[in-house]
């Protein structure tokens, strides 16, 4: 089991309650999709994802930003048990959609890139170190 200090809790909270889930949605997915052009092909039915202005004028790229931020939200508010809380969720990503998991730790990578330029100097060393061993842990449980 994953141990969180109150330290960590509380930066990680610290984070979502600055996180604009529109902006770094669609920012963090799209960069993906640009950065890793083979992960565009989970997303056949997302339409023109054929260069980075296709993609980020995209509303699917921006829906599905949302929508996996709005995951992460649900891995926050079950930190003691984001294993068990995603079990659905990685059995969609592997069973149903086939997704190669080292995929997940690409867009962890994006999502925080995304998250620290938006915070700026409030996206210390101790947030940064929190931050990425709570999408570790995500990362983790969806594959
Ligand atoms: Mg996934 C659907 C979360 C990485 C491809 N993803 C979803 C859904 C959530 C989610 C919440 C909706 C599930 C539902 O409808 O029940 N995804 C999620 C997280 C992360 C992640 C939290 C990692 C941080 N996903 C991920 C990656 C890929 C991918 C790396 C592919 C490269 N996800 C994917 C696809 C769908 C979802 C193709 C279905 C999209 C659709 O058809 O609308």
């Amino acid at each position: 089991m994953v141990v969180w200090t109150d330290a960590e809790r509380a930066a990680i909270t610290g984070v979502f309650k600055k996180l604009d889930y529109d902006f770094v949605g669609l920012n963090a997915l799209g960069r993906c999709l640009i950065v890793y052009p083979w992960t565009r092909r989970y997303f056949a039915t997302f339409g023109n994802l054929f260069n980075a202005d296709s993609i980020m004028g995209n509303a699917k790229v921006a829906a599905h930003g949302k929508v996996v931020l709005t995951g992460l939200e649900t891995a926050m508010k079950n930190m003691d048990n984001i294993k068990n809380s995603f079990a659905p969720l990685s059995a969609l990503h592997s069973e149903k959609l086939h997704v190669d998991p080292d995929n997940f730790g690409l867009l962890a990578d994006c999502i925080t890139i995304v998250v620290a330029a938006q915070m700026g100097s409030a996206f210390t060393a101790d947030v940064q170190a929190a931050w990425q061993k709570f999408l570790a842990v995500v990362v983790s449980a969806l594959g």
